[in-house]
C-alpha cells in the first residue's frame, strides 16, 4: 500500500543505504504492510511527510513529544545552548538541574546517571544492578522491552515483537540464559522463578505500565508483590520508566501506584525530544558507579548540553503546566470514541489505556500480558493503521507499541480522529 510518492521514492532510495532503508526496525511498517511514509516536518500535533500531506500525530516520537512538536520554551531553550556550545565532554550546569528536577519529581532518585538512550539506561541499570548484588540473572516479564542490550532481547517486545522475532540473533546462549522470563502480571510466576533460583537473582526489570506489547496495566497486585519479592529475597527491583516517567504523571507510574523501586530507567520526554536516557536511585546503590564505585560506565555524549537545556525546558512546562487531567481526558475521549465507533460497526476491538497512553487492539479478550496482545488480528490492526493514515491520522505502525496523546492535541483533534477511526472500521 503506497500512500505517498516522494515517501516511497526516498525509501527505494534510502534502501540503497540504510538497512531496510531505516534506522530502527520498526520504523520500516513491516508489521502493518507498505511502506514507511517520510516525515519532513512536525508542529504540535500534526506533521507533515514528503508530499506535504499532514498528519494527527499519535507516534509522538514514540513518546518524547508530550508538549507537542516544536513547543516553544524547548526550541528557545536548544537554541540558546546550542550557541553556548553543542558538546563540552565536561561536566555543566544544565547536568546538575536537570537532575534536581528528575529527583524532584521522582524521590527514589536520589542520585542519577544521565546517558543518552533508554537502551544505554536500562543495559547500565542492569550491571549496576548485577555489581551491586554480585548475582548474575536478571528476571524480566515477556513482551517487556528494556532496549536492545543483548540480556534484554529475549522475549523481547517493541520491533523484535512487530519483526515476530523476540529473541535476538547474535546473543549467545550464555547470556540469554542469565536472563530469566516471566509473564507480565503472572506473581506465581516470579515466586517460582525466585524459589528455584533463590539468591541468584541480581533485578527484576518491568515496564510498570507495559507500553512495548501495546499497552498493558499491571494487575493491583502485580507491582506491589513484585516490591515485596525483591526484597524478600535481596533483589533489586528496576522500574523501567522510559516511556511512562513524565508521561503518566510528573513521578512516573511510581508516583501513581505507590511503589517505590530501587532503580528507575527513564529516557524519551526528559530529553524534550533530544536524546536522552537516565537511571537513578538511592545513594548506596549509585555510589557503585564509576568514579566512586567499582561498576564502569561512560559515554561522551552523557550529559550533552543543548538535550539537558531542552530537557529542563520540557520538564519545567510539565511542572508549571500540571496537564495531566488534561491529557487523560483527551485520551478518554479517544478511546470512548473508538469503543463506540466499534460498535457501531460490529469490530470487536479491546483499547487498553492509561493516562495518556493507549492501544487498540483487534480481539474481544482482555489483554494482560504477551500472550493476550499475540492473540490479536494484528493484521486487522494494519487495515485500521493504514486506512487512518490515508485520512490524515498517524497512529504507531504496530500493534505492539502505544499511541500517545500531547498537550498540543485539542477536543477538535479528537473529533477528527474519531470520525478517520470510523472510516478505517467500516473499511476492514
Ligand atoms: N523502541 C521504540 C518503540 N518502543 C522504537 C523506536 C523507533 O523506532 O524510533
Amino acid at each position: 500500500m503506497t500512500i505517498s510518492t516522494q515517501s516511497s521514492t526516498l525509501f527505494r532510495r534510502a534502501c540503497r543505504s540504510l538497512v531496510g532503508g531505516v534506522n530502527s526496525p520498526v520504523r520500516a511498517f513491516r508489521a502493518v504492510g507498505g511502506t514507511p511514509i517520510f516525515l519532513s516536518k512536525a508542529r504540535g500535533a500534526r506533521c507533515w511527510d514528503a508530499d506535504g500531506k499532514s498528519y494527527i500525530d499519535y507516534l509522538g516520537s514514540w513518546g518524547p513529544m508530550i508538549l507537542g512538536h516544536g513547543y516553544p520554551p524547548v526550541l528557545r531553550a536548544a537554541r540558546r545552548a546550542m550557541v553556548r556550545g553543542t558538546s563540552f565532554g565536561a561536566p555543566c550546569e544544565g547536568e546538575v538541574k536537570l537532575a534536581e528536577l528528575v529527583k524532584q519529581a521522582f524521590p527514589s532518585m536520589e542520585r542519577v546517571r544521565f546517558v543518552s538512550s533508554g537502551t544505554e539506561a536500562g543495559m547500565s541499570a542492569i550491571r549496576l544492578a548485577r555489581g551491586t548484588t554480585g548475582r548474575p540473572l536478571i528476571l524480566k516479564f515477556s513482551g517487556g522491552y528494556h532496549g536492545h542490550a543483548d540480556g534484554m532481547l529475549v522475549s523481547a517486545g517493541s520491533g523484535a515483537l512487530s519483526l515476530g522475532r523476540p529473541s535476538s540473533a547474535g546473543v549467545p546462549l550464555k547470556i540469554a540464559r542469565l536472563t530469566l522470563v516471566a509473564p507480565y502480571n503472572d506473581v506465581g510466576a516470579v515466586e517460582r522463578l525466585f524459589q528455584k533460583h533463590g539468591k541468584r537473582i541480581a533485578a527484576v526489570i518491568v515496564e510498570p505500565v507495559a507500553g512495548n506489547m501495546g499497552v498493558v496495566v499491571p494487575r493491583p497486585d502485580f507491582l506491589p508483590a513484585l516490591r515485596r519479592i525483591t526484597k524478600r529475597e535481596g533483589a533489586i527491583l528496576i522500574f523501567d520508566e522510559v516511556i511512562t516517567g513524565f508521561r503518566l504523571s510528573k513521578g512516573g507510574a511510581q508516583g501513581i501506584f505507590g511503589i517505590t523501586p530501587d532503580l528507575t530507567c527513564l529516557g524519551k520526554i526528559i530529553g524534550g525530544g533530544f536524546p536522552v536516557g537516565a537511571f537513578g536511585g538511592p545513594a548506596r546503590i549509585m555510589n557503585q558507579l564509576a568514579p566512586l564505585g567499582p561498576v564502569y560506565q561512560a559515554g561522551t555524549l552523557s550529559g550533552n548540553p543543548v538535550a539537558m537545556a531542552a530537557g529542563i525546558a520540557t520538564l519545567q512546562a510539565l511542572f508549571g503546566t500540571d496537564p495531566y487531567r488534561k491529557l487523560q481526558d483527551l485520551a478518554l475521549s479517544l478511546i470512548e470514541g473508538v469503543y463506540e465507533a466499534a460498535h457501531r460497526r460490529g469490530v470487536d476491538v479491546v483499547v487498553n489505556g492509561l493516562g495518556s497512553m493507549f492501544t487498540v487492539f483487534f480481539t474481544k479478550d482482555p489483554v494482560e500480558d504477551l500472550a493476550g496482545a499475540a492473540r490479536c488480528d494484528t493484521r486487522a490492526y494494519g487495515r485500521f493503521f493504514h486506512g487512518l493514515l490515508k485520512r490524515g491520522v498517524y497512529f504507531p505502525p504496530s500493534q505492539f507499541e502505544a499511541a500517545f496523546v500531547s498537550i498540543a492535541h485539542t477536543p477538535r483533534d479528537v473529533a477528527v480522529t474519531l470520525a478517520a477511526v470510523d472510516g478505517a472500521l467500516s473499511d476492514l
